[in-house]
């Protein structure tokens, strides 16, 4: 029996008003357990045996408080302290020790570390490193929510070093305007990394910060397990009923290190020793000890039995076999399988222009698709700055035709979490260049989802593409080179409306995130017979517009028209021409059975040269046709600049004109 030497003094009040005793020791339980679970870690990782760790230590009660306060199938998007959140749902224990050695019983097939994996069987959907991103992907969760008329919430954390990112403000900004049932808990613990909030942010508080957002804020006592419980209960009752974003703000304390390799040296030790004194643990227990609802016996049981199913679930862990690596395994997990279906159309034709067939292919696929929703900047009552969504909210509700704030990070992330609940969206970018905004998400949680967890990004993004409309640097250019390196984003480039429409509607019906561009001097210039009806057309097929024994000629988007002018001004001129479509899957095959009839080849691309699409093909042209080439494989390309805005300028930016001469030098070889 331990003896005091002085009466207990809590450091935290709590209140136990309306808790059984019964739920006061369930919430006892729950907060040792990951507590149990760290410091067995803290043992693994001086033995060598795991290699990095990110301690939760002291905060314990955020997680199992907010976790315990949502429904079992509302989704919680926790960070890298928010152990409690995996074990208050449940999670067997060897499936995460078998998950932080990169074992198959993990979550991820040893592909990420740690809790970056996500899970719909428990609806966690974890982080990426990038900390951000995961409060716009909750937008997305809620999102669905509303529109499947589910009352349901939505938790997410961050740290408050995170709210300084850019994502944090799109997040909070999307959700209030569309009033988004999403908790945001901001996990105030006093430092990122090594810098302390006072070096973060210029605010007293986090919450604070909601009034600017027209948001509900909340300050909660961290540690507190009792106050987090009751405070989150009560507010997610009220959200389900009238959904709106919350933001909370929960003051506590980082005890340990950054992770555990880097240490505590820029922490003051009274800031330690005051904090030490708030354990949430500790108080928790000497409160249910001084109410006479815990005995130190029951202490010890609850303790054995906790570090009996930790020691039982590690040695399980320990002893399942490491994975093998399996190339086939690995490139077929970048994508989520898809089986194109050809859908056939009646022989009924209309001549379009490229956008009318782009803009009937939405319209078409939003008629077969319930679950598709489109959002976008000015796309709703506007019809989008290029009119391809014009009357679409007339037929489709605003509901499914989305304007949205100037944010295109926090839309990609909310396409993302619209996708975790099975829906389908398409998100337009006014201009491809804008992009770069919204370019983490892209290439780093949709590009990266299905590998990792097996958790498809159904996303198509609209790409108002391209040069020669006098629309200077950040209007004009044709940035799929950006994408196409990128494994798991497929690529699509048309050139005809035929096309456009077809591998549109694939692009909606592929489950795998999508880039689709579309190259603006296109829109109204080009004309042609198109279905009426809807149809499909595979990606991954280039097509033969026409056919020489001279030279291949291989291109894609607004060049593919500029090749056509040049070998119709060269009627001499015999040369096999492959418009790609797309990119991303490409059709190597079509290149390689061209380049091999022909001996010759000349790849045409809009984009400047350095790193751009036509190298790569160059390069597997020489792998691979070495002995069938006559000459060396030639490229043509924009200059090494960017774009430039007057007519002269552009046009001698544009490869147009190289093009026709590296041809003719071509043919002589
Ligand atoms: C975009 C990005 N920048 C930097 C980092 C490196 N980093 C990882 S966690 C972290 C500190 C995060 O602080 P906070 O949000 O307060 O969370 P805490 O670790 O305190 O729980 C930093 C700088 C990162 N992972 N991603
Ligand atoms: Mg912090």
């Amino acid at each position: 029996m331990e003896i005091r030497e002085t009466p207990f003094q809590p450091n935290i009040k709590f209140d136990r008003t309306g808790f059984q005793d019964e739920q006061l020791l369930t919430f006892y339980k729950a907060l040792l357990k990951p507590r149990l679970i760290e410091e067995k870690m803290l043992v693994l990782l001086r033995q060598g045996k795991i290699s990095k760790w990110f301690s939760g230590i002291g905060q314990e009660a955020i997680s199992i408080g907010v976790t315990l306060s949502l429904d079992k199938d509302e989704y919680i998007l926790p960070m890298h302290r928010n152990l409690g959140v995996f074990t208050a749902r449940e999670i067997p224990l060897f499936r995460l020790f078998s998950q932080w050695q990169g074992k198959a019983s993990g979550f991820t097939k040893g592909r990420d570390r740690s809790f970056h994996f996500g899970t719909q069987e428990f609806k966690i959907v974890g982080m990426i490193s990038h900390l951000g991103p995961q409060l716009g992907v909750a937008d997305g969760i809620a999102l669905a929510h509303r529109l499947q008329k589910e009352q349901k919430i939505t938790a997410v954390y961050t740290g408050e070093g995170g709210t300084s990112e850019g994502d944090f403000h799109e997040a909070l900004n999307i959700a209030s305007v569309w009033q988004l049932p999403v908790l945001f808990c901001v996990e105030n613990n006093g430092y990122g990394l090594s810098t302390p909030t006072s070096e973060q942010f210029n605010c007293e508080h986090i919450a604070d910060r909601a009034l600017g957002y027209g948001m509900e804020a909340h300050i909660i006592d961290g540690n507190n397990i009792l106050e987090v419980y009751e405070k989150i209960s009560h507010l997610a009752e009220s959200m389900r009923k009238n959904p709106r974003p919350v933001l909370v703000e929960f003051k506590t304390f980082r005890m340990r290190g950054h992770e555990e390799a880097s240490g505590t040296k820029y922490v003051p030790n009274e800031l330690m020793e005051e904090w030490a004194k708030k354990d949430p643990v500790d108080n928790f227990k000497e409160f249910l000890l001084a109410e006479n609802i815990l005995s130190e016996d029951l202490d010890s049981s609850f303790k054995s039995e906790i570090k009996k199913e930790i020691d039982e679930d590690l040695k399980k862990a320990n002893a399942e076999p490491f994975i093998d690596f399996d190339e086939t395994k690995e490139l077929n997990d970048v994508y989520k399988d898809f089986v194109y279906e050809e859908v056939n159309h009646s022989e009924e034709t209309e001549e379009l222009r490229f956008i009318d067939a782009i803009s009937g292919g939405l319209r078409q696929s939003m008629q077969r698709h319930e679950n598709l929703i489109l959002m976008g900047q000015d796309i709703a009552e506007y019809g989008g700055v290029f009119k391809i969504t014009e009357n679409f909210v007339q037929e489709f509700g605003r509901e499914r035709v989305r304007n949205t704030p100037i944010c295109e990070s926090g839309i990609v992330e909310t396409a993302m979490g619209l996708s975790i609940k099975g829906m389908k969206a398409m998100v337009e970018m006014q201009f491809a260049d804008f992009v770069s905004s919204g370019f983490n998400p892209v290439v780093n949680y949709l590009a990266k989802v299905n590998y990792r967890w097996n958790q498809n990004a159904d996303v198509v993004i609209r790409m108002p593409c391209g040069a020669g409309v006098g629309a200077g640097p950040f209007h004009s250019q044709t940035n799929e080179a950006w994408f196409t390196k990128t494994p798991g984003l497929k690529v699509v480039y048309p050139a005809f409306p035929y096309d456009a429409k077809g591998l549109l509607n694939t692009a909606i019906n592929d489950p795998n995130p999508v880039l689709f561009f579309e190259h603006k001097a296109l829109y109204r210039s080009i004309r042609q017979q198109v279905p009426k009806d809807y149809y499909s057309l595979p990606l991954g097929k280039a097509a033969l517009l026409k056919e020489g024994d001279d030279i291949t000629v291989i291109s894609f988007g607004a060049a593919v028209h500029w090749a056509l002018e040049t070998l119709e001004t060269h009627p001499e001129i015999k040369a096999d021409l492959l418009d790609l479509r797309s990119l991303q899957p490409l059709d190597t095959e079509a290149i390689f059975s061209s380049v091999k009839k022909t001996g010759k080849v000349i790849i045409l691309q809009e984009d400047s040269l350095f790193g751009g699409l036509g190298s790569d093909i160059a390069a597997m042209i020489a792998e691979n046709c070495f002995e069938f080439l006559d000459a060396p494989v030639m490229r043509v390309a924009s200059l090494e600049t960017p774009i430039p805005f007057s007519k002269a300028l552009e046009e001698g930016y544009l490869p147009k004109k190289r093009f026709e001469d590296k041809i003719l030098e071509l043919l002589k070889y």
